[in-house]
């Protein structure tokens, strides 16, 4: 069994969900984790066995222009490889934290192994702060294995970085003992949803490249057809602007705005189809989530979206902010309940197969168990 550090950004997000996620699943296979972050991740919400948690506190001195989060971790990360005895630093993002996970090794005397999970957000960064790029490349090729969430990443960033790196796929999973659909009346009663009434959905942080507003409208064209609501869940920038969408065309009584919510599985539990529209998407996590739930998705020919949406299979791949032939794909799937019950059901099929838990986990031991034994 190894001694395990894990890094990530502790804040509601697919990335810290999956290394949390991981980690626990890790440590109920016995090997022991230690979790180096400057918050309890959110998803570790009890005492699990084998895990520890050290905080990393930024000082804030009056000489510092910005408190220096990256030193920071980078010291507590050397200091718990040393006390802690690590093996394995698995850092999730190369920008801040593989670049931090280097700086900590060469500040031990341990021969400890990073390896690197990539999530996309290292190349939107790229695109927004090219000067960054030397930075990155250097705490990929540093890293003893490299890990991306889905071969259009894993493409993207060799393209981005001139890199030839070898990365590994190794895609999202969803703990299927959560997300699972359950029949709740309740529920639906309780946000007013009629029995008629076909229900869309869509989870995100409301950030631009999320593009809700391309969901407000398509639901606004698939209103037209059939009695129907749709769920907004989750919180950010874009908030108020979909607000303001909403009220324009007239959808208040049927769009039900939730804000953050903890217990996702519930909410997809009523729902008929996931809609994902983004410009920028390395895998979707929330697509999988949905699956598992038996709710078909509709997405975007972006980034891994169609890695994990079979188009015709488990729901429709459609273009960029083509919102008549994404409504177009809504009401076929609505419409057609036969269609509807045959892609819930490959859904949730493919998620036991190709997303099943057990695979991830053992492709990241394969992983661990290959670093290793390298010496
Ligand atoms: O989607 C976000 O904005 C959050 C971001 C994150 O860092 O958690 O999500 C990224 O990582 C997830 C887990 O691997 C992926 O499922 C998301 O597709 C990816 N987001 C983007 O690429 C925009």
């Amino acid at each position: 069994m190894a001694k395990i550090g894990i890094t990530c950004y502790p804040t509601v997000g697919g990335s810290g969900v999956i290394a949390t996620e991981l980690g626990k699943l890790l440590a109920e296979k016995g090997h022991e984790i230690h979790f180096v972050a400057s918050q309890v991740p959110f998803r570790l919400n009890r005492v699990y066995p084998n895990i520890y948690y050290h905080e990393v506190e930024v000082s804030n001195y009056p000489v510092f222009q910005h408190p220096p989060y990256d030193l920071a971790l980078a010291a507590k990360m050397a200091d718990v490889i040393n006390r802690e005895e690590l093996d394995i630093l698995h850092v999730h993002y190369a920008m801040p934290h593989a670049i931090c996970a280097i700086l900590a090794k060469q500040m031990c005397d341990r021969d400890v192994k990073i390896i690197t999970t990539l999530h996309g957000t290292d190349i939107t960064v790229l695109g927004i702060d090219s000067s960054l790029k030397q930075m990155i490349r250097f705490g990929i090729e540093q890293s003893d294995r490299v890990t991306a969430v889905s071969q259009s990443l894993v493409d993207q960033t060799k393209e981005m970085l001139h890199t030839d790196r070898s990365i590994d796929v190794i895609y999202n999973f969803v703990d299927e003992r959560e997300y699972y659909r359950r029949e709740d009346q309740r529920l639906k009663e309780h946000y007013g949803i009629q029995e008629e009434d076909a229900v869309l959905i869509h989870i995100s942080n409301f950030r631009r490249v999320k593009r809700v507003t391309d969901v407000i409208k398509t639901f606004a064209a698939v209103a037209e057809q059939m009695p129907a609501k749709l769920l907004l869940v989750g919180d950010g920038p874009e908030y108020s602007e979909c607000h303001q969408l909403v009220q324009q065309l007239g959808l208040e009584d049927r769009v039900l705005f939730l804000g953050k919510q903890e217990n996702v599985s519930e909410l997809l539990s009523i729902s008929d189809l996931k809609l994902l529209l983004s410009e920028k998407e390395s895998f979707g996590l929330v697509l999988l989530e949905a699956m598992a739930c038996g709710v078909p998705c509709i997405g975007t020919n972006i980034g891994g979206i169609p890695e994990v949406i079979d188009h015709g299979e488990t729901g429709f791949i459609a273009e960029l902010g083509n919102v008549e032939q994404i409504s177009y794909f809504a009401t076929k799937l609505l419409e057609d309940k036969d269609l509807h019950q045959t892609m819930a059901e490959q859904s949730k099929r493919v998620v036991h197969d190709k997303f099943a838990t057990n695979t991830i986990l053992r492709q990241y031991e394969t992983l661990y168990e290959q670093v290793l034994n390298y010496e």
